[in-house]
């Protein structure tokens, strides 16, 4: 499928990003369901991806099962995208668009809401693939907050969730469109997938694949 490295027929990576119960997880699902009855590839993929030995060290961390300084997590998360980076190119190029629910945002959103310095936060991200479109499923964190199974993991906090959300707009970029998430399922799924199908449909023309904050 690959023609040149600059200019590919290949998948898109979609990436969803969005406070804590934003609906992200709910959307991933429908969009690829979409996708696939529209005979496009697509696979559903998250991060923290929980399945691998550095997943696991995260998923105890999130469940307050263990304690790990912020840095060290904030590297593991970074690590956890890293040990996917070479399927995730492989799976682009074979012409599979790629769902991804959360990726390098909210790795630099949550930690340097808690303090770290932002520009620290991004540099283990430099060189992950790009993605061809981020849909910011915008919900007021109060309202996030009334959805079903809220707090029950580490950073489910109503205080600590409007910092992540300001820190997620100093992140925003061309590649970024805000969804209103706060709408009923089924209309946020409508807006999301016309933003899809066109990101889908220009990287099945041919798009170059690009690297992350790269200097
Ligand atoms: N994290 C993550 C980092 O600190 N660094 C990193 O690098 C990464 C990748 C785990 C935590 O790790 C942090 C961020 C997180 O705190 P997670 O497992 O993705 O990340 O955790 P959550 O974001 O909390 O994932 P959830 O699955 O819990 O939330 P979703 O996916 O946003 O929401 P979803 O779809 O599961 O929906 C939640 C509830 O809301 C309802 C659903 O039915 C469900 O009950 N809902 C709606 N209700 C009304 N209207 C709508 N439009 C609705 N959409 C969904």
């Amino acid at each position: 499928m690959a023609e040149n490295d600059n200019n590919i027929k290949r998948g898109a990576l979609v990436v969803l990003e969005g406070l804590d119960r934003s609906g992200k997880s709910s959307q991933s699902v429908k969009l690829v369901s979409f996708l696939e009855n529209t005979g496009c590839a697509a696979e559903l993929w998250r991060f923290p991806d929980r399945e691998t030995c550095v997943g696991k060290m995260i998923s105890s961390y999130l469940a307050n099962q263990s304690q790990l300084d912020d840095h060290t997590i904030h590297l593991l998360f970074s690590a956890n995208r890293w040990e996917k980076r070479s399927l995730m190119e492989d799976k682009l190029k074979a012409g599979i668009t790629l769902i991804v629910d959360r990726y390098s945002y909210s790795g630099v959103a949550f930690s340097s809401a808690k303090g770290l310095d932002f520009e620290w936060c991004k540099a283990p991200e430099s060189g992950l693939l790009n993605p061809d479109l981020v849909l910011y499923l915008d919900v007021p964190p109060e309202k996030a907050a009334e959805r079903g199974g809220y707090g029950g993991e580490r950073y489910e906090r109503l205080d600590f969730q409007k910092k992540v959300g300001e820190k997620y707009e100093s992140l925003r970029d061309s590649t970024w469109k805000i969804v209103d998430a706060s709408l009923p399922m089924e209309e946020v799924h409508k807006q999301v997938k016309e933003y899809v199908m066109e990101c889908v449909l220009s990287c099945a023309n041919g798009k170059p694949l690009t690297q992350l904050w790269l200097q």
